[in-house]
């Protein structure tokens, strides 16, 4: 129990530090249009994926301990269904769905991490909905059951991008279980597609675990082996690794009850196999933390990069246009005592009076001029070439430097193209100053904490928590520094 508090309150603490740090300044000098913490703000969430009847539903409502999800042969169920948790009716009473929701409601309730989603219209709406469910498995996490993949062809009808709805759930995911059934484990294709051009690119490889599902329905263990051989052989073609991903092998045993086929003898053999993948499951809440902590300190690091190279293109931006102006000074002044000389010599007029009023008037106008148009020129000229040449903007002394340059580049271009922003250098100073405060402390103080919290005791997490609610009331201006112990 304390070791959930100690997670939950850790968690909550990342996110305030994006939260009230990183975001106001991410937002500010147009880094990201949506608060950074949009996507890690909830629970930790599981995503599952698979063909249609790979088993998903069926192993889903296995762990919940009750029938919630609806199950069949036909792809019935088309929805995505987020499934969370809700105490309101105590499990003595049997588990059921406490209250559910639409998807229009949900995408719009700033508590929860979909709106992004909304993007995908109406259609996708009406095919998203979520589930509140009084199972003690997902006291710390919730799971997204998915409609299953169809062929190509019908994908078309769905009326929204499948695809791209299964990519930006697993950015939100601290883990993606992919399926396969016994039955078809050869044909991946579909899996395929949607793995390597979403999920690959939106999330990390660790974030992954394969399971071939339905294992009971393998007559021999023979039947087995040839089905988990072909599964292998097929996803290491998928991942383009020489090395084959681990594959846990399952199956749900209320669904295979009913199918009233004979069970395979080989099945007590890999009973435990469905205990190791709850396991897993269950440990998404730790998990997430790391990619927590990972997701601030690269945030962190690019913004503070971002704001960095805002603030050398304004300092270079600022010599020059003091440069020019004083040149303009120059120009103007030298004019406006040409112009007086001319009137002493040519006119005759001798009034010193007039003479420094005619050559005051004719400097003022002839700086007006100045910065009317060629400083204007000069100046637009400064920024058209300084922009051709941004890779120089700033120092890439490394591999993160690198990293970090290649995500925020494009933003960078176009934020000082646009030049938009209204913000002084010293803003600018003051910001960079902070997020690099933040990176260096509130990073270094979340990775303690975290590999401190693997070491812990029973006994030290409830002396933690005893401090941490004495400390409650006494927020220290760094939220991290009240997890540390
Ligand atoms: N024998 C057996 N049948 C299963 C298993 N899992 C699911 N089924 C059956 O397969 C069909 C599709 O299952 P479902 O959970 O709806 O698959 P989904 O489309 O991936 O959600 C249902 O009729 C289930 O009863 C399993 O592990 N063993
Ligand atoms: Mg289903």
């Amino acid at each position: 129990m304390d070791r959930e508090n100690y997670m939950n309150a850790l968690r909550e603490d990342i996110v305030d530090t994006i939260t009230r740090h990183l975001t106001p300044v991410a937002q500010r000098y147009g880094y990201s249009d949506m608060p950074l913490e949009t996507n890690v703000k909830w629970r930790p969430m599981v995503l599952v994926i698979g063909n249609y009847s790979s088993g998903k539903s069926s192993l889903i409502n296995e762990f919940l301990g009750a029938k919630i999800q609806d199950t069949g042969q036909a792809p019935t169920d088309d929805s995505f269904t987020v499934l969370t948790y809700d105490d309101t009716v105590p499990e003595t009473e049997g588990i059921q769905v406490v209250e559910q929701r639409d998807g229009k409601s949900l995408l719009n309730d700033p508590e929860y991490p979909f709106s992004t989603l909304r993007k995908h219209g109406q259609r996708f709406a009406a095919h998203f909905q979520l589930k509140k469910i009084n199972s003690p498995f997902l006291k710390n996490l919730a799971i997204i059951d998915t409609p299953g993949m169809l062929d190509s062809i019908s994908e078309r009808d769905r009326g929204y991008d499948y695809q791209e709805v299964l990519g930006d759930l697993a950015q939100k995911a601290g883990l993606v279980l992919v399926l396969f059934d016994a039955h078809k484990a050869g044909t991946v294709r579909e899996a395929y597609k949607s793995i390597r051009e979403t999920l690959t690119t939106h999330t990390f490889e660790d974030r992954i675990i394969f399971v071939l599902n339905r294992i009971d329905e393998c007559t021999t263990f023979n039947d087995l082996l040839r089905v988990y051989g072909t599964l292998c052989w097929n996803l290491s073609q998928i991942t383009g690794r020489k090395d084959i991903p681990m594959i846990r092998m399952t199956y749900s045993s209320n669904a295979a009850a009913i199918s009233n086929s004979v069970p395979p003898e080989f099945l007590p053999l890999l009973e435990n196999q469905r205990e190791d993948l709850k396991q897993t499951i269950l440990h998404t809440p730790l998990r997430r933390l790391d990619h927590l902590a990972t997701y601030l300190e690269i945030h962190g690091e690019r913004l503070a990069h971002y704001i960095e190279a805002i603030q050398v293109f304004g300092l270079e931006f600022q010599r020059f246009r003091i440069q020019k102006i004083c040149i303009g000074l120059l120009l103007s002044l030298l004019g406006g005592g040409l112009i007086a000389f001319a009137l002493l010599m040519l006119v005759g007029m001798a009034d010193p009076t007039v003479l420094s009023s005619a050559g005051g008037i004719s400097a003022g106008l002839i700086m007006i001029v100045w910065m009317a148009f060629p400083q204007k020129k000069l100046e637009s000229k400064f920024r058209a070439a300084r922009l051709a040449d941004l890779d120089t903007l700033t120092p890439i002394t490394d591999q993160t430097r690198k990293d970090s340059w290649g995500a925020i580049r494009d933003l960078v271009y176009e934020h000082l193209r646009a030049n938009k922003g209204d913000y002084t250098l010293y803003d600018l100073k003051l910001d960079l100053f902070n997020i690099r405060e933040i990176n260096e402390e509130a990073t270094h103080e979340i990775r303690e904490a975290l590999s401190g919290f693997r070491g812990k005791s029973e006994d030290d997490l409830k002396e933690w928590r005893k401090k941490r609610s004495a400390r409650e009331n006494d927020k220290h201006d760094l939220p991290w520094q009240d997890v540390i112990i």
